[in-house]
C-alpha cells in the first residue's frame, strides 16, 4: 500500500509480530520528526487492533540503534515500577513489538529504520490545551516520568543528540546559520534575527550552572510538548508520556521549560495570528501544580528558583532552532508549508517576550 511518502506500509509492517491480518494504515503527521503511521490488524471476526508503526528519522538520530537500546531500557525500568505500583503497564508506558527477526528495530533495503509499538486506546494527544484541567494531569504525567527514571543508572543512556539542549550550542548554530545564509533569507527575517541576537547572554545560564554543579544532572524526557502525553479519553489521567527518542541525562528545567512553551499558549505552535499567542498564567500556574505534585520533593532550591526562567530559555531555544532551520533551509523539522518554520519562530518569540513582561508572576506562582 502506497502511503504518502511512498512507503509501502503493509510490507515493511510484515516485519513486525503485528497479531493478525493487516487492514490498512494511516499516517499521524502531528510529530515534527518521525513519521509515524496507526496500521490495524484484523483477526476472527472482532474489532481491528491498533498498533503504531513508525520511521526513526535518521537524518535527526544519525544511531537508531542507540536510540532503542535506550528506550528498551527505560521502558524496561518503569514497566516494573507500574507493575510494583499496581497499575497497567500496557497503557502507562510504550510497549514495542518485536520484529520476526525477534529484535526491536528493523532496516529496510532502503536504509530507513522502522519500529513497532502497542497502540495506547482509550487515549489520544492533543496539538494543544483544549481542557485547562488536562494540562495539570500533563504536568503530574511529566513529574511522574521523572520520578519513574530517577533511579535509572545514567550511564546506561547513549546520548541519542549530543548537546541537544545546550543552548549556548544552539545560539552558535543559530549564527553560523545567518552568517552562511545558504538559502538568502536573513535580509527577510531581519527582526528574528535581531531579537535572537539581543538574548544571546541568556544562552549560557543553564548550561554553566550545569557545569559549576549547581544543577544537578538527572533522566530527563528533554521533548516534553503536550502531545507527547496520551490522555486518557475517559478520566482526564495523563496516562502515558511517549516520544521516548530523546530520553537523556540532562536537566528537570529542560522538561518544565519546554512543557510551559509548548503547553501554556493557548493558541497552536504555528499560529500566524500573533495576537492569539501568549503565556497564559492560569495554564502555567495548573501545570507547574501538577508538575510540584510528583516531582517536586526531589527539586533543589535552586531548580525551583530557575523555573521560571528555563520556561522562557527553552522558548527561546526552540524558536532559534526553527528559525535556524528556516535559513539553513528547513532540513531538520517536518514543514507543511513553505514558511512553516518561519511562522513557528515567530510564535516562539511573541512568547518570549510576553514571558519576560511576566516573570516576576511566575515565580511567585512557583513560591
Ligand atoms: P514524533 O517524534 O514525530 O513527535 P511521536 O512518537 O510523538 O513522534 O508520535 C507522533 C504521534 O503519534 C503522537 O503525538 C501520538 O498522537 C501518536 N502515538 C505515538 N505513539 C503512540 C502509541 N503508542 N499509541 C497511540 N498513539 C501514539
Ligand atoms: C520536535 O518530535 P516532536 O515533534 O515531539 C523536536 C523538539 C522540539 C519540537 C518543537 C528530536 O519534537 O526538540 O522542541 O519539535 N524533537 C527533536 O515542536 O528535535
Ligand atoms: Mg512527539
Amino acid at each position: 500500500m502506497e502511503m504518502d511518502k511512498g512507503y509501502d506500509i503493509e510490507d515493511i509492517a510484515g516485519n513486525f509480530q503485528f497479531d493478525g491480518e493487516f487492514r490498512k494504515a494511516e499516517p499521524n503527521i502531528s510529530g515534527h520528526i518521525n513519521d509515524t503511521y496507526i496500521v490495524y490488524y484484523d483477526k476472527d471476526g472482532g474489532p481491528s487492533q491498533r498498533y503504531i508503526l513508525q520511521r526513526i528519522n535518521h537524518n535527526v538520530f544519525k544511531e537508531p540503534e542507540k536510540v532503542m537500546e535506550n528506550i528498551i531500557g527505560i521502558t524496561r525500568h518503569m514497566r516494573e515500577k507500574i507493575i510494583k505500583a499496581g497499575g497497567d503497564p500496557l497503557r502507562e508506558t510504550l510497549n514495542l513489538i518485536p520484529t520476526n527477526e525477534g529484535g526491536y528495530l528493523h532496516r529496510c533495503d532502503d536504509g530507513n529504520y522502522w519500529r513497532g509499538y502497542l497502540f495506547i486506546d482509550g487515549a489520544r494527544t492533543y496539538q494543544m490545551v483544549e481542557n485547562k484541567e488536562h494540562f495539570y494531569k500533563a504536568g503530574r504525567a511529566f513529574g511522574n516520568f521523572q520520578r519513574l527514571l530517577s533511579d535509572y543508572p545514567a550511564d546506561n543512556l547513549h546520548e541519542t543528540i549530543p548537546n541537544f539542549h545546550n543552548t549556548r550550542m544552539r545560539f552558535d548554530a543559530f549564527v553560523e546559520a545567518v552568517e552562511k545564509d545558504v538559502m538568502n533569507r536573513a535580509r527577510d527575517v531581519k527582526e528574528e534575527i535581531e531579537f535572537a541576537l539581543k538574548r544571546a547572554d541568556d544562552t549560557p545560564i543553564l548550561v554553566d550552572l550545569l557545569e559549576k554543579g549547581e544543577l544537578p544532572l538527572k533522566v530527563t524526557h528533554n521533548d516534553t510538548k503536550f502531545n507527547n502525553v496520551m490522555i486518557d479519553d475517559e478520566t482526564g489521567e495523563g496516562i502515558c508520556v511517549i516520544d521516548l527518542d530523546t530520553v537523556m541525562p540532562g536537566l528537570s528545567l529542560y522538561d518544565f521549560g519546554d512543557s510551559i512553551r509548548f503547553g501554556a499558549n493557548p493558541a497552536a505552535e504555528d499560529e500566524r495570528d500573533l495576537s492569539k499567542v501568549w503565556m497564559d498564567l492560569g495554564l502555567y500556574e495548573r501545570f507547574t501544580r501538577g508538575y510540584l505534585e510528583t516531582a517536586g520533593d526531589s527539586l533543589t532550591s535552586t531548580e525551583l528558583e530557575y523555573m521560571p526562567f528555563s520556561a522562557k530559555l527553552m522558548t527561546y531555544e526552540c524558536g532559534i532552532r526553527f528559525l535556524t532551520d528556516y535559513l539553513n533551509g528547513d532540513t531538520y523539522f517536518r514543514i507543511l508549508r513553505p514558511e512553516h518554520n518561519l511562522d513557528r519562530t515567530r510564535t516562539q518569540f511573541k512568547l518570549v517576550a510576553d514571558m519576560e513582561v511576566k516573570l516576576d508572576q511566575m515565580a511567585r506562582i512557583i513560591g
